[in-house]
């Protein structure tokens, strides 16, 4: 079938028309169909036949262009290849954590899937005070597993190459390269900030040699670092959970890259979270101290836990081979390979941290924004916490090699998010 864009018109007679998505309805006469999509790229249909709610497919669907700008900014669809090439990776490696694919469509760029009617976008679950007793657990196993078992920890070098090659995702990588890496930094037309932000606030990550150098750093290892296939884009928008199951959607952005971007991406989220949240407890007539803790906690617990199992994996699957490792024989009783391990673990929090203040910076100034603050109302508020996260992000990129443990990275998000604290 050729391609042609579906719209809530038109997604009931392409369900209708493929064989192995009429084949989940028993009937088509009382079908309704909603677009979805919070993203900023594509477009997301839930189907739905009412009179029988347990027949539902999610359809999502890749345009030719950037949603968020506009036709008049092209963007090619094999994205949405890229996008299920990983969902298929992860459900191997991962299983029960992605949604289960029930149709592809290349021509069309458009896969069908679970609908996780269950679980919600956790972005906005936190927004609202809601805790995922499980969430941190799943995530850490979602980044331990995904991670080590598409490296060269693992693989075979041939096999890993070859993987490597096959992922290679010029245009969404574009979009980080300049959408986190270059344009905040650089005082480019396609920032957007309220008039509430101060210039000065913004100087410090435009006008400053040291930062702009430092972020320069994290942009080369994101280019050059392909260590694993990454999700590419794991911030709390792209979780979905409930109290017992964590789900990772959207892949599109999946490509071999440092380890550290997926890690520091989701730790960035809940510190995101964790600024923002002074302003929405109190809102709620809430103390914001219980629920900011749970968010700091989660984060460690996302670093500890991934820590842990990545580790874990690591040494099981070197035991698998009679000991031998990636440094070679063992000729020193495991010493040389475990302390590979903890060289490779601590350095790994240092990329991660640095990916984290990118990341926390580019939903400041950049075009694209998180609701957790883009959602405060009142300006003054808005514009205190958006200083503090450029604060806090600056720091992480500026200082990524000193922090000895996750919970100083928790110290200096309590101490920049006091809310009598004016960001230096
Ligand atoms: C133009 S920036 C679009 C952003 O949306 C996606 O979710 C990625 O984060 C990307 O950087
Ligand atoms: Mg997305």
């Amino acid at each position: 079938m050729d391609y042609r864009q579906l719209t809530e018109a038109s997604v009931a007679d392409y369900v209708a028309s493929v064989p192995a998505l009429a084949a989940r309805f028993s009937s088509f006469a009382d079908i309704d169909v909603r677009e979805v999509g919070d993203g900023n790229l594509n477009y997301v249909f839930i189907v739905t036949n009412l009179a029988a709610p347990d027949e539902t497919v999610v359809i999502k669907q890749a345009v030719p262009f950037l949603r968020i700008a506009g036709e008049s900014w092209p963007l090619g669809r094999q994205r949405m290849a890229f996008e299920t090439a990983a969902l298929r990776r992860q459900a191997e490696l991962v299983p029960g954590m992605v949604p289960s694919l029930f149709h592809v469509d290349p021509e069309m760029s458009l896969i069908a899937m679970q609908n996780l009617r269950e679980h919600r976008i956790v972005r906005g679950e936190l927004i609202a005070g809601r805790r995922f007793p499980l969430l941190a657990d799943h995530l850490s196993t979602f980044l331990a597993r995904t991670l080590f078992f598409t490296s060269d920890l693992h693989l075979d070098p041939a096999v890993k190459k070859a993987a490597v090659a096959a992922s290679v995702n010029v245009e969404l990588c574009r979009i980080t390269e300049d959408f986190v890496f270059t344009h905040p930094y650089d005082d480019s037309a396609s920032n957007a900030y309220p008039p509430g932000l101060e210039q000065a606030a913004i100087d410090t990550i435009q006008r400053d040699p040291a930062l702009r150098a430092a972020v320069a750093e994290m942009k080369w290892l994101f280019m050059n670092g392909a260590e694993a296939l990454l999700h590419g884009d794991l911030h709390t928008g792209s979780i979905m959970a409930n109290e017992r199951e964590t789900y990772v959607i959207d892949p599109e952005f999946a490509f071999y890259g440092p380890m550290g971007f997926d890690v520091g991406a989701i730790l960035a989220n809940f510190w995101l979270a964790f600024l923002a949240q002074e302003h929405h407890q109190r809102a709620a007539g809430a103390d914001p101290a219980p629920f900011r803790n749970w968010l700091l906690e989660t984060a460690e617990a996302v670093w500890d836990g991934f820590r842990t199992k990545f580790l874990a994996l690591w040494r099981e699957d070197d035991a698998s081979r009679g000991g031998a490792s990636f440094v070679g024989r063992d000729l020193d009783g495991g010493a040389s390979a475990e302390a590979f391990r903890q060289r490779f673990v601590t350095r790994l929090l240092a990329d991660a941290l640095g990916f984290a203040g990118c990341k926390m910076m580019r939903r400041i100034v950049g075009i694209a924004k998180v609701a957790d603050i883009a959602g405060i109302a009142d300006p003054a508020v808005r514009a205190r916490v958006e200083a503090q996260a450029l604060a806090m992000g600056r720091r992480l990129v500026l200082d990524r090699h000193g922090f000895p443990s996750i919970g100083r990275v928790s110290a200096l998000a309590r101490e920049i998010g006091r809310v009598d604290q004016v960001p230096a």
